[in-house]
C-alpha cells in the first residue's frame, strides 16, 4: 500500500492550519471601506407590522442607510425559494408561501428580520437599531405541529388554509390495510423526533461587495455550496447576474447541512452593498444563529409494525406530521418525505409499507436538513419499532433482526429505495463480539449491586446518501441535478491541483482527496492541493451534504484522472518510442510493456508543457482534465450500534456506560477520518437523544436559545468508542465507497432510546431523555 494513498490512516493535512489559528474564516476577511449590518429582528412569533418607524435610527450616528422590506420589495427582487417540488397526494403541487428577505405586512417567527441598519462600524449599526420604533399588532402563535392542522388554528399564510404545505405518501394504503390486518402482532408506538439547533462552531457570515465599474458582486459567505449559492441568489432572487456574482466561501467552521441554504441575510448584504456602494458586512452572534440557522427534526410520529405467527414483519404504517417552521427552506421539503419514507424498510425485508407525512407551517424556525436529515428520523421508527416488538413478542432483539434482514442483493425495498450492496447479519454479529454482549447480564448485575439500572439497545441503521443520481432525484422533484465535477491539472513540475465542487467543513478533503491523487499517480501527498469553495475558480459543482463527497465528488476526480492518464500515455508512447498500447501506468512510472523504458510522472508532466517531443497537432500541450460525474444510485451505508446504558433510579441521570460501532463505508480512504466522522456523529445522535431541544413556549419563543438552556453534549458524557468495519463494496462507483460523514448521527438515537426504555422498563419516555424525563418515566411506571 502507498503510504498516503487509499487505506492509510494520514493524519489531515489542514489540521496544522486549523489547530494553529490560521484557518482563514469569512469573518476573518476585511474589505477596504466596508460597513456592518445589524438586522432588526421580530420579537414575536407572528405579528402584523402596523408601523415601521426609521427616523430616528437615520440619524443615528455613522449609519449609512436603514432599509425595510418595502425597499427590498421595491426593487422587483424574488423571494428566496425551496427548491425541491412536493406533490400531495392528490397531485396537487405544495403550498410555498412567499419568503422575502427582509419580511413585510407580518413577520411568522421570532428572530424574522423585517429591517437592516447599515453602518460605518458594528457598534453604531447595533445602536442604531434599537432605535427603529415599529408598532406590532400580535397575533396568536402555532408552534405546535400537531396543533397547526386542527380546526380554528391560527393561519400563517395566505396560500395554506389548514396551515398544511402539502399531504404526501408513499406505498399503496389498500394493500397495506390488507397486510396489517393479517398480522398476529402488531407494535404501536407514539413519538416525537425532537427539534434541534445545529450549532457549528463558526456562527453564519457574509461579506458582500460591489465593483460599480465592472458591475460585479463578490460574496464571501459560509457556505457548504457556493455554486448553489449563486445559482438561487441570481436566478430567483435576482440580486445579482450569475456571471457577474462571485462566491468565495473560505474556510467553513462546520454546517451539519445548516449551511448548504440560501438564507436572507447573504442575499440582503449583496443588495445593500449596491445600494450603498460600500462593501457591507455580517456575522450572526450566537442568539442570532439560535433563531435564524435552519433547525433539525421536528416530527410527530404514529408508527406500527405487524408480525406474522413466525415473527416475520408483514407489514409497517407510519404517520407524521412534520414541522417546517415559519417558511420553506432551500430543500426543506424533501427531509420527511424522499429522505425519510424511502428508508422505512430499514434492514429488513418488510413486504407492505404505507407512510403517510403532512408538513405544517408554524410559527417557528425554518427546518430543513441537519445532519442526517430526514435518515436519523427514519431509524428512530424501525429501529425503536423492532426493539420494542421484541420486548412484546418475548424474543431476544438481535434474533428478531437476524430473522427480517434482507439477505440478497440487490434489494428493492417496496418505498422506492433500492439496496445495492451489504451484509447486516456481518455487522451485528461484529458488533456484538467486540461489545462483549453475552456479557451484558453479568453487568447488569454489577450495576444493580451499585442501585443503577443498566440498560442494552441496538440500533441496526441503514441510509442512503452519496446523495447524486440526477435522473432520480430530478424524477422526485429536485429542482437541481445531484451530479459532482473536478477538474485535475498537473503543473509542468508534476505537482497537482484539484477543483472540486465539494466544499468541505471539517470532513478533511483537504486529505482524502490528495490521498485518492497521490494512490493514483505515485506522487506524496504534498504534491497535491485541493481548490475548492469559489466560483470563479471551481467551474460548477453541487456542494458538501448528504455524505456525497466521498461517493460523488471523488468519483468525478477518478474520471478526470482517468482522462489525464489516457493523454499522458499518449504523449510516454511518443517519447518512450512505443506503441501506445504498449505504455503501462503503475508506481507514478509510464513504462513501455516488458522493458525497463520508462519516464516518471513528473517527467513526463514537463515534457506535456515543453512540447517538442510530441506532435502538438495530434496532441494539445499541457495536462489538464475535467469531468462530470453522475452516479446511477446512492450509497446505502448500514451498520450496527450497541449502546449500554447506567440509569440512577433516585436522579433519572443516564450515563452511556459502553458503546460499540460496526459500520460498513464500502471501501475506506482514510480510517481514521472515518472513525473521526463515526465519533462526532455519535455525538451528536447522543445530544439529541439525552440533551438537545429547541424548546418553544405557547406565544413562540424559543425558550432554549443559548447555550444556557440548549445543552449541548462534552467529552465528559461520552465513553471510548469501540469501532469495527465490515465490508461489502459499493457498485455504483468507481471506488466503491459509501458514505461515512452521517452515520453516527443516524445510528445513535435510537440506540440510546432503546437502551434507556431497556433500562428503565417502560417505553413512556420521548426524547431528549433529560435526567427528569427519565425521573418521571420511572415514576409513572412504578406500580402504584
Ligand atoms: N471517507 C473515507 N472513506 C469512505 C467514505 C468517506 O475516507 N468510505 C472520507 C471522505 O473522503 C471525507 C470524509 O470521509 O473526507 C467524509 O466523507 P462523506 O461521507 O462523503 O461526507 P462528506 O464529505 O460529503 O461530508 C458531509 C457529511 C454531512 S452530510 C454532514 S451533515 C457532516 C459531516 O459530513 N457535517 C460535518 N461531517 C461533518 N464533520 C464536521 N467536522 N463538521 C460538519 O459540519
Amino acid at each position: 500500500m502507498n503510504a498516503t494513498g487509499i487505506g492509510a490512516a494520514v493524519r489531515r493535512k489542514e489540521d496544522q492550519r486549523f489547530i494553529t489559528g490560521k484557518g482563514h474564516y469569512t469573518d476573518d476577511h476585511a474589505r477596504p471601506g466596508q460597513t456592518f449590518a445589524s438586522f432588526v429582528r421580530s420579537p414575536h412569533a407572528h405579528a402584523r407590522l402596523a408601523k415601521i418607524d426609521v427616523a430616528a435610527a437615520s440619524q443615528m450616528p455613522g449609519v449609512i442607510a436603514v432599509y425595510t422590506g418595502d425597499d427590498f420589495a421595491a426593487d422587483k427582487l424574488g423571494n428566496l425559494i425551496c427548491g425541491w417540488m412536493i406533490h400531495s397526494k392528490d397531485g396537487s403541487p405544495m403550498l410555498m408561501a412567499p419568503h422575502p428577505a427582509l419580511a413585510r405586512g407580518k413577520v411568522n417567527h421570532v428572530g424574522d428580520a423585517y429591517a437592516v441598519v447599515i453602518a460605518e462600524t458594528l457598534a453604531q449599526a447595533k445602536d442604531a437599531a434599537e432605535k427603529i420604533a415599529t408598532d406590532f399588532e400580535v397575533l396568536p402563535a402555532i408552534t405546535d405541529p400537531a396543533q397547526a392542522q386542527k380546526q380554528g388554528a391560527q393561519q400563517i399564510h395566505d396560500v395554506a388554509p389548514d396551515n398544511t404545505i402539502y399531504r404526501w405518501h408513499i406505498g399503496d394504503a389498500d394493500a397495506n390495510a390488507g397486510a396489517m390486518k393479517s398480522a398476529k402482532h402488531i407494535t404501536r408506538l407514539d413519538f416525537i423526533n425532537n427539534r434541534l439547533v445545529p450549532n457549528a462552531i463558526e456562527p453564519r457570515a457574509a461579506i458582500a461587495e460591489y465593483d460599480a465599474g465592472a458591475e460585479h458582486f463578490t460574496l464571501w459567505t459560509t457556505s457548504q455550496n457556493p455554486h448553489v449559492a449563486r445559482l438561487v441568489i441570481s436566478a430567483f432572487v435576482g440580486v445579482a447576474p450569475e456571471h457577474k456574482l462571485r462566491v468565495i466561501a473560505p474556510d467553513v467552521g462546520g454546517g451539519f447541512g445548516s449551511k448548504i441554504f440560501i438564507y436572507p441575510e447573504e442575499v440582503v448584504c449583496l443588495w445593500a452593498s449596491k445600494k450603498t456602494g460600500r462593501p457591507v458586512k455580517w456575522t450572526a452572534d450566537r442568539s442570532e444563529a439560535f433563531v435564524t440557522d435552519a433547525h433539525g427534526r421536528d416530527h410527530v410520529t404514529h408508527a406500527e409494525l405487524g408480525f406474522d405467527e413466525n415473527n416475520k414483519i408483514v407489514g409497517m404504517r407510519v404517520k407524521t406530521i412534520a414541522n417546517l417552521g415559519a417558511y420553506m427552506s432551500t430543500f426543506s421539503s424533501a427531509v420527511p418525505t424522499y429522505l425519510y419514507a424511502t428508508l422505512l424498510s430499514g434492514q429488513y425485508a418488510i413486504p407492505s409499507i404505507y407512510c403517510e407525512v403532512d408538513s405544517v407551517y408554524t410559527n417557528t424556525v425554518p427546518v430543513d436538513a441537519y445532519r442526517g436529515a430526514g435518515r436519523p428520523e427514519a431509524t428512530f421508527v424501525v429501529e425503536r419499532l423492532i426493539e420494542v416488538s421484541a420486548r412484546e413478542l418475548g424474543v431476544d432483539p438481535a434474533e428478531l433482526r437476524k430473522k427480517n434482514f434482507v439477505k440478497t442483493f440487490p434489494y428493492q425495498t417496496v418505498v422506492a429505495s433500492l439496496y445495492d450492496a451489504g451484509d447486516y447479519d456481518a455487522s451485528l454479529s461484529r458488533a456484538m463480539e467486540i461489545h462483549d454482549a453475552k456479557g451484558f447480564a453479568k453487568r447488569k448485575r454489577e450495576s444493580a449491586k451499585k442501585g443503577k439500572l443498566r440498560g442494552i439497545g441496538y440500533s441496526n441503521y441503514i441510509e442512503a446518501c452519496g446523495i447524486a443520481p440526477s435522473a432520480v432525484v430530478g424524477s422526485l422533484g429536485a429542482g437541481v441535478g445531484l451530479w459532482e465535477s473536478a477538474e485535475v491539472r498537473v503543473n509542468p513540475t508534476g505537482t497537482v491541483e484539484i477543483l472540486t465542487g465539494c466544499h468541505a467543513h471539517g470532513q478533511g478533503h483537504e486529505t482524502t482527496f490528495a490521498q485518492l491523487v497521490s494512490d493514483r499517480l505515485g506522487i506524496p501527498i504534498d504534491q497535491v492541493s485541493i481548490v475548492h469553495g469559489d466560483t470563479d475558480k471551481v467551474q460548477f459543482g453541487m456542494g458538501t451534504y448528504g455524505s456525497r463527497s466521498g461517493a460523488v465528488g471523488m468519483s468525478a476526480i477518478v474520471k478526470a484522472l482517468d482522462k489525464v492518464e489516457a493523454k499522458a500515455k499518449k504523449i510516454a508512447a511518443h517519447l518512450l518510442e512505443a506503441a501506445e498500447g504498449d505504455i503501462e501506468f503503475k508506481d507514478g512510472k509510464f513504462t513501455v510493456a516488458g522493458t525497463d523504458k520508462a519516464i516518471g510522472f513528473g517527467d513526463l508532466a514537463l515534457q506535456a508543457y515543453i512540447g517538442h517531443k510530441f506532435p502538438t497537432q495530434e496532441i494539445e500541450p499541457g495536462l489538464k482534465e475535467s469531468a462530470f460525474y453522475d452516479p446511477t444510485n446512492f450509497t446505502f451505508p448500514a451498520g450496527c450500534h450497541i449502546c449500554e446504558v447506567e440509569v440512577d433510579p433516585d436522579t433519572g441521570a443516564t450515563t452511556i456506560a459502553k458503546w460499540t460501532a460496526v459500520d460498513d463505508f464500502g471501501t475506506v480512504i482514510n480510517p481514521m477520518i472515518v472513525e473521526g466522522q463515526v465519533h462526532g456523529g455519535i455525538a451528536q445522535g447522543v445530544g439529541q437523544a439525552l440533551l438537545e431541544h429547541a424548546v418553544y413556549d405557547k406565544d413562540g419563543q424559543l425558550v432554549s436559545g443559548s447555550f444556557m438552556d440548549y445543552a449541548m453534549p462534552r467529552a465528559e458524557n461520552f465513553p471510548t468508542f469501540e469501532v469495527g468495519m465490515t465490508t461489502t463494496v459499493c457498485p455504483s462507483n468507481p471506488l466503491g465507497i459509501k458514505g461515512c460523514g452521517e452515520a453516527g448521527a443516524i445510528a445513535a438515537p435510537a440506540a440510546v432510546m432503546n437502551a434507556i426504555t431497556n433500562a428503565i422498563g417502560t417505553e413512556e419516555i420521548d426524547m431528549p431523555a433529560t435526567p427528569s424525563a427519565v425521573w418521571r418515566a420511572l415514576r409513572k411506571s412504578m406500580p402504584a
